[in-house]
């Protein structure tokens, strides 16, 4: 049972804005990062609020604890439903962003492993499961894991069980969403929705098969 989380990597508020609208009824959540936000404000999160859908906020937060928990209070005070950190930082930082998350009645998902090529070069086999272990212990509420490397969601699935996986690296990085999507609760998707010619159409799409793995 996986979610579609579109990940708004737009620039323009405006367009961003009538992206999301358009995808709104084919989605479960949006993730919203520096891209829209640096360009935006933060109050782009209240603008995009009455559309209904949870809203993650993708800042890979990977500081010392005390400005970690800063970052967090700062990322639900906005109206966010969802932070990720990364777990590099270890067990102190990641529970501050936790114990926030949870404060506030939202989640915290851990990056474990990225998904792009040179995510390989310090996101080895043994760190990751490391960072998932962590998470994991830091009661997280997920992981991030690679859907280009389907191998490596199974791999950290036997470590983080029924915690939630949410997968990045879907169509234009090159992983296959119907392979992935039995393997986790969310896949991320950015531009192969919002770079279609038709977004909220590719948006439809991508939910009927995601409708389908759901109801197989
Ligand atoms: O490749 P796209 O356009 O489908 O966008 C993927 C999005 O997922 C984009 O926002 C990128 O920053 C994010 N992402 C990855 O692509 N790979 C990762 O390993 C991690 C993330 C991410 O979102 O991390 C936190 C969930």
């Amino acid at each position: 049972m996986a979610d579609l989380i579109l990940a708004l990597d737009l620039l323009d508020p405006m367009y961003a804005r009538e992206v999301a609208e358009s995808c709104a009824a084919s989605l479960d959540a949006i993730k919203l990062g520096y891209p829209l936000i640096l360009s935006a404000g933060l109050g782009v999160v209240k603008d995009l609020a009455d559309l209904g859908l949870p809203l993650i906020a993708d800042f890979k937060v990977a500081d010392i604890p005390n400005t970690n928990g800063l970052i967090a209070n700062q990322v639900f005070s906005a109206g966010f439903d969802a932070i990720i950190c990364h777990g590099f930082t270890g067990r102190d930082a990641v529970e501050a962003c936790v114990d926030a998350a949870h404060a506030y009645g939202g989640e915290c998902f851990v990056v474990a492993e990225m998904s792009h090529p040179g995510a390989l070069s310090f996101f080895s086999r043994g760190v990751a499961e490391q960072i998932a272990t962590l998470a994991v212990e830091c009661r997280a509420d997920g992981i991030i894991a690679p859907a280009t490397r389907p191998e490596r969601i199974r791999a950290l699935r036997s470590v983080v069980r029924s915690r939630k996986i949410y997968s990045p690296g879907i169509g234009t990085q090159g992983g296959d969403l119907r392979s992935v999507l039995p393997l986790v609760e969310g896949v991320i998707v950015g531009r192969t929705i919002y770079g279609a010619a038709d977004p909220a159409k590719e948006a439809a799409v991508m939910a009927a098969i995601v409708n389908d793995e759901r109801s197989s």
